[in-house]
């Protein structure tokens, strides 16, 4: 049986990760905006990944026709770092107004952090799944440290300043197989992965 896996993301790079991730040949994987035709501009009202993620994932309930037999999936994902207070947390896509960029988002980060010897970080993710009318929601992190400057070129958002535990180099700088071996993201998906499709 093959699964319809609607992914409900504007973030174009994100939704990448999200399609390589859920790559399989169980799964059917679309965008929303294709099955309903256009974007939709979802606010983010909660205080929390969890609260963010389901707002997201519901948001799509509005078009039930063209959600029929999909599984409805919403990240919400974010950066916590600890000598910020956690922050910015579930602001992290907004993190420093709205006319920044990601990479200005990185230096605003860096700029906030300065020389401070506490470096620890995690990224967060939660994925609500709406599955037979039923909301279920999947978590996942991984800890590391915030770098003193922007390195590398690959992935996305806080990629260029966040080495994973373990590591020497940040997730733009190391292959993407790692990152998707031990991101937020991809431990999220697993648990998930294993609840449609059990090995
Ligand atoms: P959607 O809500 O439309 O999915 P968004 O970019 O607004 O897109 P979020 O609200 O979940 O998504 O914000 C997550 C932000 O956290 C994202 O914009 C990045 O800046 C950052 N982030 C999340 N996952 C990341 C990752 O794997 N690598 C780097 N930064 C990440």
């Amino acid at each position: 049986m093959t699964h319809k896996i609607l992914l409900v993301t504007n973030n174009e790079k994100k939704c990448k990760e999200l399609e390589s991730l859920l790559n399989n040949p169980k799964l059917t994987v679309k965008r929303y905006s294709d099955i309903i035709g256009k974007t939709l501009d979802i606010e983010e009202t909660g205080d929390t990944f969890e609260e963010n993620a389901i707002i997201k994932a519901k948001a799509l309930l509005a078009y039930p026709q063209q959600i029929k037999n999909c599984i409805i999936v919403a990240d919400d994902s974010g950066i916590e770092v600890d000598a910020l207070n956690k922050e910015p947390g579930v602001y992290s896509a907004r993190y420093g107004g709205p006319d920044l960029d990601d990479e200005g988002r990185c230096q605003y980060l860096l700029k906030n952090l300065g020389k401070s010897p506490n470096r620890n970080a995690r990224f967060r993710c939660v994925i609500a799944v709406i599955i037979n009318q039923e909301l279920k929601l999947y978590t996942g992190s991984v800890e590391g440290t915030i770098s003193h400057s922007m390195q590398g070129e690959k992935g996305f958002g806080y990629d260029p300043i966040f080495i994973p535990e373990g590591y020497t180099q940040s997730f733009a700088q190391l292959d993407y197989s790692i990152k998707s071996s031990i991101s937020h993201r991809a431990k999220a998906l697993e648990k998930f992965k294993e609840f449609i499709s059990p090995k």
